[in-house]
């Protein structure tokens, strides 16, 4: 569709969760948007992770929006978490049930954006040269859309395939027959690893950090189970708006330390057995005291001993460090994939990859011929999504100027000096550290609130001030250095991209930044200069 000198209320850009769900809000208020989406269709996150064993770690009942009740109660979900297939028909679902995809433009990737002053809009432009304008200009590009592919010298020299978990291509990939090598062992990599090992001739894991994962233990989703969530939604909804997580984690109010081994380590075994994240909702105090945490650290490490025959691998797949300060994993047969006589792992942390070359990877003097290269090598993550978008505010000074040292946002929905932009699950926002479709709901519900509320008194222009920018990104830091997650080299951090600032981006908290949004709301949007 041409798009030409066209103008809205709202562009938002990207059709994942949080653009469909803005979308459908913003037509709630009765004002025209434009959703552009770099993809093919819409879907976001799981439009591009294709990749084998891709599926979300949240349980399928709480990974879903909520602004439609007609919506929760009929989609049937079939797994305890859903696979990206599902998700994906999903959002194509919701994006035909509420016909949202005639507001969309897909192929498109929006280049830069720039404000207006004397008129107080924004001008949009996007890769095939269009512009258009809008009122109100809303990132809705996710936390993790920013592919990381390490600059690794040889790597163009490489003759065979070069895959990205981060952009799987949408035909199948066959790997029977082919010797495959996976560099990384984060998130993607522990769920991709053990189906592409039951297919590959042979596959070479290069590990450069071991991770910590537990079992996912999913398994199909009952139909009594989930007539009875169904049944009493809200409930299921409630008790995850008031979890640190924002999700049902069942946490232990006592402290890790305060129990005997073996009352400990029953807790620990309950929780290994029935599965997933809510791991780290074994107590407390696992995310603030040392001590406590290397309790369920040893707890882990010994089940990974456990589970990988030969002791050599057993002892490099085994991670040192705080369990949950880098993004806890959670796997269906990680680790006893290493048991399988086709699965290599090479340890790049005593020899770093030297060169990838045409036939394949060199590290510590010796050469891994491969047909195929997966890069599971993550995200640029939070930052890096809004700022590939040149988005210029007041003076014509460009959001990547004012973030060098590191992003600075209020709530993480806005930023001084760039009126009228709102940022969905920003950094300075729960968004990586909750359940992001709840705090996408909670965003929008609130953006859509507050673009309301502007409506109803003519307003034009909102902003937030400095006062409030500075006074929210010294309480983010606050937080976060009153736990152990600044403590390691995690992509919270950014520190998993050479020459990134490192500053922690996520607001840890989902229930005490939802109550901050909401006063801010209740007191006339406190914190912002409006006209
Ligand atoms: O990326 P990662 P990911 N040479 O950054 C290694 C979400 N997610 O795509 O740790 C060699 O975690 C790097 O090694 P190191 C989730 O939030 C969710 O797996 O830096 N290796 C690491 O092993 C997750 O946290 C789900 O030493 C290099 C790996 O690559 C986030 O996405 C599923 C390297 C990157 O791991 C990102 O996960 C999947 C280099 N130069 C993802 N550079 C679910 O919901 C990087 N590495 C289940």
């Amino acid at each position: 569709m041409a798009t030409s000198d066209r103008s809205y209320d709202a562009v938002v850009v990207g059709a994942g969760f949080a653009g469909l769900c803005m979308l459908h809000r913003l037509r709630g208020l009765g004002l025209t948007a434009r959703v552009f989406e770099a993809g093919s269709g819409v879907g976001g996150t799981w439009f591009w992770n294709r990749y084998p064993g891709a599926r979300c770690d949240v349980e399928s009942l709480e990974y879903s929006y909520q602004f439609s009740d007609e919506l929760q109660q009929e989609w049937e979900w079939t797994e305890r978490y859903a696979s990206q297939p599902e998700i994906l028909r999903y959002l194509n679902h919701v994006a035909d049930r509420f016909d949202l995809r005639r507001d969309v433009t897909l192929n498109t990737r929006v280049a830069s954006a720039v404000f207006d002053e004397s008129a107080d809009r924004w001008t949009v432009r996007t890769d095939d040269g269009d512009t258009v304008t809008a009122r109100f200009f809303i990132m809705a590009t996710g936390c993790l859309s920013s592919t990381n592919t390490p600059a690794i010298p040889g790597r163009e020299s490489f003759a065979g395939t070069t895959l990205h978990t981060g952009r799987w291509p949408h035909e199948p990939v066959d790997f029977s027959g082919k010797r495959v090598a996976v560099i990384g062992t984060g998130s993607s990599a522990i769920q991709a690893i053990p189906l592409i090992a039951a297919e590959a001739d042979h596959l070479y894991v290069f590990q450069r950090t071991a991770n910590f994962s537990v079992p996912a233990q999913n398994r199909p989703l009952g139909a009594d189970e989930q007539r009875a969530v169904k049944r009493d939604y809200a409930a299921l909804r409630a008790r995850g708006s008031q979890m640190a997580f924002g999700f049902d984690t069942r946490s232990n109010e006592r402290s890790a330390l305060e129990l005997d081994d073996d009352a400990r380590r029953a807790e620990y075994e309950a929780r290994w057995a029935s599965g997933g994240l809510p791991f780290l909702g074994s107590f407390a105090d696992l995310l603030f005291d040392r001590a406590a945490n290397a309790t369920a650290a040893d707890f882990i490490r010994e089940k990974i001993r456990a589970l990988v025959d030969d002791p050599k691998v057993a002892d490099l797949l085994t991670p040192s460090g705080i369990v949950g300060c880098k993004r806890l994993c959670s796997d269906t047969d990680y680790f006893s994939t290493f048991n399988r006589p086709n699965v290599t792992l090479v340890d790049i942390a005593s020899a770093p990859i030297e060169a990838i070359t045409a036939t394949g990877i060199r590290t510590g003097g010796a050469q891994y011929d491969v047909d195929v290269i997966v890069f599971a090598t993550g995200f640029d993550a939070m930052t890096g999504p809004l700022l590939r978008v040149d988005i210029r505010g007041r003076g014509g000074r460009a959001l990547r100027d004012k973030w060098a040292e590191g992003p600075r946002s209020y709530l993480g929905l806005a930023t001084v000096g760039f009126p009228n932009l709102f940022v969905i699950t920003g950094p300075g926002s729960p968004s990586v550290l909750s359940n992001m479709v709840p705090s996408i709901e909670q965003h929008t519900n609130w953006i859509a609130a507050c673009l309301g509320w502007m409506e109803a008194r003519g307003l034009r222009r909102i902003e937030a001030t400095s006062e409030a920018e500075d006074a929210w990104v010294a309480h983010v830091n606050e937080v976060a250095d009153s736990t152990l997650y600044p403590s390691c080299n995690s992509w919270y951090l950014g520190a998993n991209i050479p020459g990134k600032p490192r500053v922690f981006m996520p607001y840890l908290g989902y229930p005490a930044y939802v109550q901050k949004c909401d006063e801010v709301a209740a007191r006339g949007y406190e914190g912002f200069t409006v006209g």
